[in-house]
């Protein structure tokens, strides 16, 4: 039988992926795997939750029951802070950014964590999968002094890490330091992380498409005429529509197939919905190491210079023949 690394070793076998440090990424990557098995549990137990007590009434030991997200923010944020790993966090559920300072008020640590902590969470009542996405940089400004802001807006192509947890029909924590992207499975019996998707690759060619379509009537011209495309009898098309309205399930399983997923502006949400810095641009990062792309449907998601914490853009990211004919019927329209 074929003998799979686990998490621990890979990081220990493959230490040039984390050349940057002093063995901070390791030890950050390390405490990203702790909170993703704490929230793990959490996650698994959340049909139980109308047995154990809703969120907002008192459980049995007295404590509060919180709502998953913020559950998931509160172990990510503690597990990166209590260890001073890194030198700051922003969070998708927090306002602003946070400093975090050693013991003696000065903190050398290089990283910063930007993270969405339970993206999808609205699917957890249905029990539909749900992830955690990451993107990690080196601070821009002086060692040992705190953060600002222009260590987080920094473009997409300055990550030094990014990846996410699927919490699915079994939890993966897949991720990427710019050598590849590897996959990991969580064995929930013992704990413990195994390499068992290495050198995950998008193939170029894809045969889904993944977009809300209840929203085509708000879609600019572009995204609709591709739709079209995809639906035309043609070759391999029609394409297959699948959207879990969960991204990281919807990339997970178009990374696997080959596929594009989809969120563009509409009449609705006209910056689009999702988020460059927590959600698009770990997630583009990712795409590129698995041999994908990804844009906002006129240039590169990582290329993009980020304006504001929550700055909000759209999504086009997958196989890379199918985000070049997406751009194609993007570029017949262009960007107001
Ligand atoms: P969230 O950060 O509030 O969870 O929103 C992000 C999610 C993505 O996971 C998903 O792809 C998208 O929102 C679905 O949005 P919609 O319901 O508008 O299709
Ligand atoms: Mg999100």
């Amino acid at each position: 039988m074929q003998q799979h690394s686990t998490l621990g070793e890979f990081i220990i076998e493959n230490q040039k992926q984390f050349k940057y440090s002093s063995g901070e990424l390791s030890r950050l990557i390390n405490s990203i795997r702790l909170a993703a098995k704490v929230v793990n549990h959490e996650v698994n137990k959340a049909g139980l939750v109308d047995i154990l007590g809703k969120a907002g009434e008192t459980n049995i030991q007295g404590e509060d029951q919180q709502k998953l997200d913020v559950y998931a923010n509160t172990i990510f944020m503690e597990t990166l802070t209590n260890r001073e790993i890194v030198c700051g966090i922003a969070s998708e559920e927090e306002d602003d950014f946070v400093t975090i300072s050693g013991n003696d008020d000065s903190n050398e640590n290089k990283y910063v964590v930007l993270i969405d902590p339970l993206d999808g969470s609205s699917n957890v009542d249905v029990n539909v999968s749900v992830g955690t996405i990451f993107s990690i940089y080196r601070r821009v400004t002086k060692s040992g002094t705190p953060v600002q802001l222009e260590d987080f807006l920094q473009e997409g192509n300055k990550q030094v890490a990014a990846g996410y947890i699927v919490y699915g029909t079994s939890t993966m924590l897949v991720f990427t330091t710019g050598h590849g992207v590897n996959g990991f499975t969580l064995n929930p019996a013992i704990g413990t992380f195994y390499l068992s998707h290495p050198d995950m690759m998008f193939p170029e060619n894809g045969t889904i498409y993944s977009i809300n379509e209840g929203n085509y009537v708000h879609f600019p011209q572009g995204v609709k005429d591709y739709l079209k495309y995809c639906q035309m009898e043609e070759g391999d098309r029609p394409y297959t529509s699948r959207y879990i309205g969960s991204l990281v399930s919807d990339f997970h399983r178009n990374m696997i197939k080959g596929g594009i997923y989809i969120y563009p502006t509409s009449t609705k949400a006209p910056k689009g919905k999702l988020r460059l810095l927590y959600e698009c641009n770990p997630m583009a990062f990712l795409a590129e190491q698995a041999g994908g792309k990804a844009s906002d449907g006129y240039m590169r998601i990582m290329d993009i210079k980020p304006t504001e914490l929550h700055q909000r853009v759209p999504f086009f990211c997958g196989s890379t023949n199918m985000i070049d004919v997406a751009e194609r019927f993007m570029k017949n329209y262009p960007a107001t």
